[in-house]
C-alpha cells in the first residue's frame, strides 16, 4: 500500500518535472512577446531614421501647474500621432534629491494600473522644501541640492527629461525618442483576424507570426507604431491564448546614462554583475533582460532570461558618478542595454502595462544610491540571529525520525547547524500545514526535540491550495472569496501544481490579510482554522510564488486572470510573490505574544521584498558554472537592496563530487543566507556522510562561519539603517577605481574589512586577488601581509581545496567567537576574539553589534553596540592604544532597524545579561617591533607573546608580526583600553 502511494507521488513528480523541464520554448523570447516585439521594432525604426527621428510626444507649456508644495509640477502631454489623447506628466523632487517622474493617460477609456509604487514604497516620500521650478518657452527646470549641483530639465518639444549634475547629463529620458505610452482604444472593425484574409482595394495583407491581420494600407502612424496592429487584441503562445481584453497598453521608454559606462542591477538574471549588452554592434545577449517572475527549470548560467524575482532597479556607474533609477512597474518588462560609447550607456525599457512611475536617484556615490533607494522601499529587516547560522535542507527529510537522526548525526560529528528544513513531502497530499500523519505522526514533538537543542525548523508553505473539501485552508479561502479569479472575474482560477488541482489566494485582497494571520496561530481560534500542529520554533519557506503553475502559460498564471480591484494578473504579476512573503512574515510575527522576528524565505521577490526576509537563487545546478554565477547573482541582489540572499549549497540538481561540495560550502559560508539543499532525486549529502578530508573541510568552513556570526550580524545591523548591502562589490567599495568595475568574484563583507574570493572552479590551487588600494591586506589564516598599490594590484594567493582566500583589510578590527558549538544559540555567552589588523598608518577600527537575536526589544534600546579603535595616541611616545567604547550613546538613532531612541542606556537589561562575557584574545597584526609591555590602561600588565614579522607600514610582503594578548581581562560590554608600549 505504502509503496503504491510512493509510486503515485513519484509519478506525479515525474509528470510535473516533465512539464517543467527547461526547454527554451517554454518561455517567450522578446520576439514572441507582442509588446516587446513592438518596443524593439520602434527602436529599430528610430535607429534607421537616425537624426530625422523625432519623438511625437510634447509638453503643452500652457498646461503647466506648479503645486502648492512648490516641489511638484504637472503638465499635459500630447502625442502628435493622437491629438485627441491626453497624457498627464508629473515631476516632483524629494527632500533627498530623488526625482519622481509619473505619466499616465488622462481621461482614457480605461485606467492604467498605478499601484506598483504603493506596494514597493514604505511611505509617501516627502518633497523638497527648496525647489523652484522656472518655466521658459522651451523648457521648465529646477536647480537644487546643497551646492545647487543638481538640475532637472524638462524640454517641451519633443519631450525630454534630463537630470544633470554640475552641468553634466546623468540620466536622460526620451533622449532617443522611444517614449510610447500606448493609449487605451476600442477595437476597430476594420482590424479583423481572418483565417484567409482577402485584401480589398486600398488594403494589404500583413502577416505576423501567429495571425494575419488586415489593415489600412495608408497608415500615417506607421513610422512610429509600425504597420500592423501586432498582437494588440489577443496573443497566442504555444497552446495558450491571452485574451487581452484591454488591448494594447504597453509603455516604452529609453533611459540613457550619457556619462556612465557600466551598469548594475535589474535582478534577477543569471549573469555578470556588470550587465553585458543586449544591443549594438556585437551584443553579448541577443534578447533584452526580462523581468517577469518565472519558475525557469534548470536556468542557464549565462542568460538575460527572467527567473524567479524582479527588482527594477539599476545603478549607472562611472569614476566620478553613480546614479540610479527605480522603475515602479509590476508588469512584464524587457530592458535592452547598449553602449553608445565606452563611457555611455543606453537602456530601453518596455513594459506591458501600468503607468510610468520612475524614480531618478542622483547619487552621486553608490552609498548615496543605497540611502536614496532604501528611503523609498525600506532597508532589509534585521534577521533573527539564529537564521545567520547554517541551514540544512533537502527535498525531503522524509519523516520525523529522519529529522531526529539527521540532527543526531550533526551532533555526533560536532558539525554546527541551526535549522532543519522540511520540503513539500511533509504534507498530506501537498496540503501545506497538514502533516502527513504516516510519516510525521508527532510533528510538535519533533519540533520540540529540535528546539530542545536550541535549533529551529523551517517548513515549506507554497501558495497553491489543493482544491478539496478536506483542506480547511482552501475551504476557508474559497468560502470567503479570497481566491484569484479567472478572466470572467466570477470563477475561482484553477491551475495545476504539486497539489494537483489548485487555487491561489489573492493577497491583493485586504480581506485575505487578517485571515492569513489567523492561519498561522498556534492556538485554536474561533475565527477559523489555525495551525495548532506547529510551534513558535517553526518558520516558513515560501516557494513557487512567482506563481508557478505547471499547466499555465510560461509556467505561471494566465495574464487575464483577475485580482482584487479588477486588475488583471498582467498588471501585478511581478509583485504577486512579494505579497505572499509579506503576509507570511506578518503572520509569523503575529503568532506570538512577545513578537519574535520571523524567518521567511521567498523565491519570488520585488522591490521592497527586503523588508520581509531572505531570498535564494532557486533551483541551481550542481555545476561549477552555476556556483560561479550564483556568487554574482547574490552580489546583484545585494546591490538591489536585498542583502539577505544565498544559493543552494551543493547545487539543487545533481550529485556534486566531494571537492565541489567543499567549494560550495566555502561559497555558502560567505553568503548572507547559508543553506544546503538538494533535489529529491539526489543522493544524500549532509557533511557528516563524507570521508576525510572532505568532512573536515566542510566542518572547518561551518565553524569559520559560526566564528564570524558577530561580523555578519553587525553587517546586518548596518544595512538596516543605511541600506548599504552586506555584500559589497568593488565598485561600491572603490567607486573611483575603474579596474574594479567588472569584478564580481571577490567582495567585502559589510564594513568589517573582510575581503573574500570564493573559488568556483575545479582543481584550483592558487588564484589572483585584486587589491584596489595602497593598503596592507592580511591573509586571515596565516597572517601573510600583502601590499596593494594606489593604482591597484593583483596578488597571487594559495587556494587549495581546504583554503578560501580571505583577507583582512589593514585598518580593521574583526570580532569573532571561536569556540566550536553545535548551534548559534549555544554561543550566547561565549567570549570574543578581536583581530586588530593595523593599517599602513598604524590605525584600525571595527564595531560589534549584539542583541537578544530574536525579539524586537532592540528597538527599545536593548542592545550592545561597541566601537574598537587601535591608534597611536598623539604625543604619548611609542604606544598603541586599543580601546572599546559604546557607540549606541553616540548615535542612538542610527543604531538599528528603525530605532528612534533619544538616548541609549549602555547598561540596559540585555547588556547586563551578557555582562560577564569577556574578550578572550586580542591578536594584533603588523606592529613594528616587539613591545616592552602590554597593560590595561591604568591597571595591570597582561600576558602576551610576539612573533616578529612584516609590519603594517612595511612595503615588503611576508608573514606579519603577530602580538597575541591571551586573556586581556576585559569585558565586551564595558569601556576599556589596553596599551602596547615600547
Ligand atoms: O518543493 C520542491 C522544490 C524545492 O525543493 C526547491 O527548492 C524549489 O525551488 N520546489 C522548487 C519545487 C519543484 C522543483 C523541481
Amino acid at each position: 500500500m505504502r509503496s503504491l502511494q510512493l509510486l503515485g507521488v513519484l509519478s506525479l513528480l515525474l509528470v510535473a518535472q516533465e512539464s517543467l523541464a527547461f526547454k527554451a520554448h517554454d518561455f517567450k523570447t522578446c520576439s514572441q512577446s507582442g509588446f516587446c516585439r513592438r518596443g524593439r521594432a520602434l527602436s529599430a525604426r528610430a535607429k534607421e531614421a537616425k537624426s530625422s527621428w523625432k519623438s511625437p510626444y510634447s509638453v503643452d507649456p500652457g498646461s503647466i501647474t506648479v503645486a502648492s508644495d512648490r516641489a511638484t509640477f504637472t503638465a499635459g502631454v500630447k502625442s502628435s500621432l493622437y491629438p485627441d489623447i491626453k497624457f498627464g506628466l508629473e515631476l516632483r523632487v524629494h527632500d533627498d534629491g530623488v526625482v519622481r517622474v509619473r505619466m499616465d493617460e488622462v481621461g482614457g477609456i480605461r485606467k492604467r494600473y498605478d499601484e506598483a509604487a504603493g506596494w514597493a514604497l514604505i511611505a509617501e516620500p516627502t518633497v523638497s522644501k527648496d525647489i523652484k521650478w522656472t518655466s521658459g518657452k522651451k523648457n521648465i527646470r529646477a536647480v537644487y541640492g546643497e551646492k545647487k549641483e543638481n538640475e532637472i530639465v524638462v524640454v517641451f518639444e519633443p519631450l525630454k527629461i534630463s537630470l544633470l549634475r554640475n552641468g553634466k547629463e546623468q540620466v536622460v529620458l526620451n533622449g532617443q525618442g522611444l517614449l510610447h505610452m500606448e493609449h487605451f482604444r476600442t477595437k476597430t472593425p476594420e482590424v479583423t483576424h481572418t483565417e484567409e484574409p482577402a485584401a480589398q482595394e486600398g488594403e494589404e495583407v500583413i502577416a505576423n507570426s501567429e495571425t494575419q491581420v488586415v489593415i489600412k494600407a495608408e497608415n500615417p502612424r506607421a513610422w512610429f507604431e509600425g504597420d500592423t496592429e501586432d498582437d494588440w487584441w489577443e496573443e497566442t503562445f504555444s497552446s495558450w491564448t491571452d485574451s487581452k481584453p484591454k488591448g494594447p497598453e504597453s509603455l516604452s521608454l529609453d533611459i540613457s546614462f550619457p556619462n556612465h559606462g557600466t551598469i548594475y542591477g535589474i535582478p534577477q538574471h543569471a549573469t555578470r554583475l556588470a550587465l553585458p549588452t543586449t544591443t549594438g554592434e556585437s551584443p553579448v545577449f541577443s534578447d533584452p533582460y526580462r523581468l517577469y517572475n518565472a519558475d525557469v527549470f534548470e536556468y542557464l548560467a549565462s542568460s538575460p532570461v527572467s527567473i524567479y524575482g524582479s527588482i527594477p532597479v539599476l545603478h549607472a556607474h562611472s569614476v566620478d558618478s553613480t546614479v540610479g533609477i527605480f522603475d515602479a512597474v509590476a508588469s512584464e518588462t524587457w530592458i535592452d542595454v547598449g553602449r553608445a560609447s565606452e563611457k555611455s550607456t543606453e537602456t530601453h525599457w518596455i513594459s506591458e502595462s501600468g503607468i510610468l512611475d520612475l524614480f531618478l536617484m542622483p547619487g552621486p556615490t553608490p552609498e548615496d544610491i543605497f540611502r536614496q533607494y532604501s528611503k523609498l522601499t525600506g532597508t532589509p529587516v534585521l534577521p533573527a540571529h539564529w537564521s545567520l547560522g547554517y541551514h540544512q535542507c533537502r527535498w525531503n527529510y522524509v519523516s520525523s525520525d529522519d529529522v531526529r537522526t539527521v540532527q543526531k548525526r550533526f551532533d555526533q560529528d560536532d558539525i554546527p547547524v541551526d535549522v532543519f528544513w522540511l520540503d513539500i513531502e511533509y504534507s498530506e497530499d501537498h496540503k501545506y500545514m497538514i502533516w502527513d500523519e504516516k510519516t510525521f505522526p508527532d510533528p510538535v514533538e519533533m519540533v520540540n526535540d529540535v528546539a530542545a537543542l536550541g535549533r529551529k525548523m523551517v517548513v515549506i508553505v507554497d501558495p497553491h491550495l489543493k482544491r478539496t473539501s478536506n483542506y480547511p485552508v482552501y475551504q476557508e479561502a474559497s468560502e470567503r472569496g479570497l481566491l484569484v479569479k479567472t478572466k470572467s472575474a466570477n470563477d475561482e482560477y484553477e491551475g495545476w501544481c504539486w497539489s494537483g488541482s489548485s487555487s491561489w489566494i489573492d493577497f491583493f485582497n485586504p480581506a485575505a490579510w487578517e485571515w492569513w494571520k489567523g492561519v498561522f496561530k498556534t492556538q485554536k481560534s474561533a475565527k477559523g482554522w489555525s495551525w495548532t500542529q506547529s510551534t513558535e520554533a517553526v518558520h516558513i519557506w515560501n516557494d513557487m510564488n512567482e506563481p508557478s503553475v505547471f499547466n499555465g502559460p510560461e509556467i505561471t498564471m494566465p495574464k487575464d486572470n483577475i485580482h482584487h480591484g479588477g486588475w488583471e494578473h498582467r498588471d501585478v504579476h511581478n509583485i504577486n510573490g512579494m505579497l505572499f512573503s509579506n503576509l507570511t512574515h506578518q503572520a509569523v510575527a503575529a503568532r506570538s505574544d512577545t513578537p519574535k522576528r520571523p524567518f521567511v524565505l521567498t523565491r519570488a521577490f520585488y522591490a521592497g521584498s527586503q523588508r520581509f526576509g531572505a531570498m535564494w537563487t532557486g533551483d541551481n545546478l550542481g555545476t561549477w558554472e552555476h556556483m560561479a554565477v550564483n556568487v554574482k547573482m547574490v552580489l546583484s541582489i545585494n546591490i538591489a537592496g536585498m542583502s539577505y540572499a544565498g544559493s543552494d549549497v551543493g547545487g539543487f540538481f545533481g550529485n556534486p563530487e566531494p571537492d565541489m561540495l567543499v567549494r560550495w560550502y566555502q561559497v555558502g559560508a560567505f553568503a548572507p543566507f547559508f543553506r544546503a539543499h538538494a533535489h529529491i532525486d539526489t543522493k544524500r549529502r549532509e557533511p557528516f556522510l563524507y570521508d576525510q578530508p572532505y568532512k573536515g573541510m566542510m566542518r572547518d568552513m561551518l565553524r569559520l562561519r559560526y566564528s564570524m556570526l558577530p561580523v555578519w550580524y553587525t553587517a546586518f545591523r548596518e544595512t538596516t539603517v543605511t541600506g548599504v548591502p552586506v555584500l559589497r562589490p568593488h565598485y561600491v567599495m572603490f567607486p573611483k577605481d575603474p579596474r574594479g568595475f567588472d569584478i564580481d568574484d571577490q567582495y567585502y563583507v559589510g564594513a568589517s574589512g573582510l575581503l573574500v574570493k570564493p573559488i568556483t572552479a575545479k582543481d584550483v590551487t592558487e588564484t589572483t586577488v585584486y587589491l584596489a588600494e595602497d593598503q596592507v591586506y592580511y591573509d586571515y589564516f596565516n597572517h601573510f601581509a600583502y601590499r596593494g598599490a594606489t593604482k591597484g594590484k593583483d596578488i597571487t594567493v594559495p587556494a587549495a581545496l581546504h583554503q578560501i582566500p580571505l583577507f583582512i583589510r589593514g585598518g580593521s578590527i574583526v570580532p569573532t567567537r571561536e569556540r566550536p558549538r553545535r548551534s548559534s544559540t549555544s554561543m550566547k555567552n561565549d567570549p570574543f576574539t578581536l583581530r586588530v589588523a593595523l593599517g599602513k598608518a598604524g590605525y584600525a577600527r571595527g564595531d560589534l553589534y549584539l542583541d537578544d537575536g530574536e525579539t524586537y526589544s532592540h528597538q527599545k534600546g536593548q542592545f550592545v553596540w561597541r566601537e574598537f579603535i587601535a591608534e597611536k595616541p598623539m604625543k604619548k611616545g611609542k604606544t598603541i592604544r586599543i580601546s572599546s567604547k559604546d557607540l549606541g550613546s553616540a548615535k542612538p538613532n542610527e543604531a538599528v532597524d528603525g530605532v528612534t531612541l533619544k538616548t541609549f542606556n549602555p547598561a540596559n537589561e540585555f547588556a547586563k545579561s551578557i555582562g560577564d562575557v569577556r574578550v578572550e584574545k586580542i591578536i594584533v597584526l603588523g606592529i613594528t617591533t616587539k613591545p616592552t609591555a602590554v597593560r590595561i590602561e591604568g591597571g595591570e600588565d597582561l600576558i602576551w607573546d610576539y612573533t616578529p614579522g612584516v609590519a603594517c607600514s612595511d612595503k615588503k610582503e611576508g608573514i606579519a608580526s603577530v602580538l597575541t594578548i591571551k586573556d586581556p581581562k576585559v569585558l565586551i560590554t564595558k569601556d576599556w583600553a589596553i596599551t602596547i608600549q615600547w
